[in-house]
This record gives structure tokens, C-alpha cells and sequence, in this order.
């Protein structure tokens, strides 16, 4: 995953929930175990800081000798394939062991889960149903969302969460229809953490008893490994992207309770398979509901609403169930508490 790239959300900012801009981006540091990161990935390679700072990493191999292992980097070989997938840290990276990057892996992740358990609770306190959407760069994530607010518009409170390397184009597009949106650029980033999100929580007008829609990345490697605090993962694949996606991808697809084909009025047009695309969708993950979705022509649009008020009222009885289990806990509590006390 990310020790391959080096990625933890260095240089991100956050714009305001309504696009005001104090003239300045909001820049914060992450203390999420990216300086070991950083100290070993991409010799040479340039860093952009939270603080605007650049400067650049020349470490030689010859540096950190206990990094190369040379036999922890070696791929599989099998009929014409070098696989690099097979070691403890399925990933490669030049100059560092497998041990290495899953110490590396487990350092960000740990403070990562940190940060997404403290979201968590805020979202649950909030009575927030919270959904990570997840695809690859262009499927129609910001498509569907607006097409999606736009009807959800008076029936029930919503937030979005917007999250790119560059530009706030996407938030623009949420705010064009009414609803709040926070902007995360990632900078060098290739996913949200939930750190970041953290940051974002804190700038929006919180949707009580509503839902929360987080924009992730697009891309279909990384944001899979990152817990934002979410209540839920939605992955999206466009119909055009072909269907053996979820067997080449398939980590991001795994986590889905729910995975959207999107653009389905292309599907004639594209050659779509879309008995096999989903067939491969349930190899990878039998769990996830599969719906077919488009933007255009509201094809699906009213299955996906169903399923979104579902969700939601699924998320609220939860909470309702959890709030009384700790009402009932709590008093049994104060019963023994006073009956100590009558026999004292
Ligand atoms: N034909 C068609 N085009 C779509 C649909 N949804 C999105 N698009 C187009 O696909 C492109 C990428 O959409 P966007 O929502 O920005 O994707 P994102 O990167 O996942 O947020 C845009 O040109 C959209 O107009 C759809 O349902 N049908
Ligand atoms: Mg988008």
C-alpha cells in the first residue's frame, strides 16, 4: 500500500464548508509515521511540507543497511509473471525490507485507526450515517452525489466531504446545490486519512441524524487501507472500466457493503459485460449489494435512494439499540450502588 509511494497526506488542506477563503490554505501536520516514510522512500525525491517547505531525500541504500534484504525482495516468478505480492508486506519498495515496510505499514496505520475510532465516535454521537465512497478517478462519484442531493434535497439533513490532490472543483460542484462541502486537498496524497477527515468534521455543519458522503481519491489502490471512521464503504466502477477490475483491484472492492456500476446508459456502447462485471464483484466480495446506477436518465436512481433511506434508518435503530444496552447498564449500576448502600 502506501509505503510504496510514500503517501501520508503531506501537504494537505482543507477548505471552508462554504468555499470561504481566509486567503490562505489551512495547512496541518500529520503526525502519522510518515517521517519514517519519508526517510526511506523514493531516494532522491522531492517532499512538499504542510508549511509549504520543500526539500528532498538522497539517502543511499548504504545508509540504512538493515533495510535491504535482498531476499525479502525478490518477486515470485511463475509463467512469465514477477509477482511482488507475496511477501509479508505484499508490496515492494527499492531499499526496503518486507519486515521494514510492515513496521512502516503498522506504525501509520495504528495512529491512522487512532484517529478514525475518535471520528467514530463523534459521527455516532451525531447520529451520522457516514459513507466512504471509493473508485477509481473519473467513475462518477461527484456526478451521482449531486444528482443524489439534489433529491435527497428537504427529506434529510446531508454533508459531503470532498477529497482530491488538487483543485476544489468537486466541493464547488456539492456547494452548487445547497449542501456544505469541505475540501481536502491531499497534495502528493493518493487517499484520505482520517486525520485529515478529523480536520474536515471540525469545518462542517455536522448533518444530525443525517448522512455524511466522503469523496475519497480517486484511485483504486490506496484509500482501501485507510479507516476514515466511516459507517460504511460504498465502491463505485464505471461500466467502461472493464470487468475484470475487481479481480485485478480487488482490496478496494472487498470492504464494499455496497458497489455501484455506474454510467450504465454507456453499457451498450462500451462493450460492457455487466453479467460477468458483476459476477467478478461477487468473487471478490459475496457480501456487497450490487446496483447498476446512472447519472443520466435515472437509471437506478430510485433503488439507490431506497437503499440510502434503509441505510440510514438501519444506522439510527443501531445507535438507538447501543444508546439503551448503556441506558440499561448505567442504571443497573445506580441499583447496585444504592442497594450497597442500604446495607451499609
Ligand atoms: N454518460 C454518463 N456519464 C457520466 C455519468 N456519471 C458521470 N459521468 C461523466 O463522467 C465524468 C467523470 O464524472 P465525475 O463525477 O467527475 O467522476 P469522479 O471523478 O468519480 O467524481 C464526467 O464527465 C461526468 O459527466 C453517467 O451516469 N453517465
Ligand atoms: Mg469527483
Amino acid at each position: 500500500m502506501c509505503t510504496v509511494c510514500g503517501c501520508a497526506g503531506d501537504g494537505a488542506t482543507i477548505s471552508e464548508a462554504h468555499g470561504h477563503d481566509h486567503g490562505h490554505d489551512h495547512a496541518h501536520h500529520h503526525d502519522h509515521g510518515h517521517a519514517h516514510a519519508h526517510a526511506h522512500d523514493h531516494g532522491g525525491a522531492v517532499h512538499t511540507h504542510a508549511d509549504g517547505t520543500t526539500h528532498s531525500h538522497a539517502h543511499s541504500q548504504d545508509a540504512h543497511p538493515q533495510d535491504t534484504a535482498p531476499q525479502d525482495t525478490a518477486p515470485q516468478e511463475r509463467a512469465g509473471t514477477l509477482d511482488y505480492g507475496q511477501g509479508p508486506a505484499r508490496a515492494h519498495a527499492p531499499g526496503l525490507s518486507q519486515a521494514r515496510m510492515v513496521e512502516i505499514e503498522t506504525n501509520i496505520l495504528a495512529k491512522n485507526d487512532g484517529y478514525a475510532g475518535t471520528n467514530r465516535a463523534r459521527l455516532d454521537a451525531a447520529g451520522i450515517l457516514a459513507l466512504n465512497l471509493l473508485s477509481g478517478p473519473g467513475a462518477g462519484k461527484t456526478t451521482l452525489l449531486v444528482e443524489t442531493l439534489k433529491a435527497l434535497a428537504g427529506r434529510l439533513p446531508a454533508a459531503v466531504i470532498e477529497g482530491d490532490q488538487q483543485t476544489d472543483n468537486d466541493a464547488a460542484r456539492i456547494r452548487a446545490v445547497g449542501v456544505p462541502a469541505v475540501q481536502i486537498n491531499t497534495g502528493k496524497g493518493c487517499h484520505l486519512d482520517a486525520h485529515m477527515v478529523g480536520h474536515a468534521l471540525e469545518k462542517l455543519p455536522l448533518p444530525q441524524g443525517g448522512v455524511l458522503f466522503i469523496e475519497n481519491v480517486g484511485n483504486l489502490v490506496c484509500p482501501a487501507a485507510f479507516d476514515l471512521g466511516e459507517t460504511a464503504r460504498i465502491t463505485l466502477i464505471s461500466v467502461a472500466e472493464g470487468d475484470d477490475k475487481p479481480l485485478k483491484y480487488p482490496d478496494i472492492f472487498q470492504g464494499a457493503e455496497l458497489v455501484l456500476i455506474t454510467k450504465a446508459d454507456l453499457a451498450p456502447y462500451v462493450d460492457a459485460d455487466m453479467a460477468a462485471l458483476e459476477r467478478n464483484i461477487a468473487r471478490v466480495n459475496p457480501k456487497a449489494e450490487i446496483l447498476r446506477v446512472s447519472a443520466r436518465g435515472e437509471v437506478g436512481l430510485a433503488r439507490w435512494l431506497a437503499w440510502l433511506e434503509r441505510r440510514r434508518a438501519s444506522r439510527l435503530e443501531a445507535l438507538a439499540i447501543a444508546a439503551e444496552a448503556k441506558a440499561r447498564t448505567l442504571r443497573a449500576a445506580a441499583g447496585l450502588l444504592a442497594a450497597r448502600e442500604a446495607h451499609s
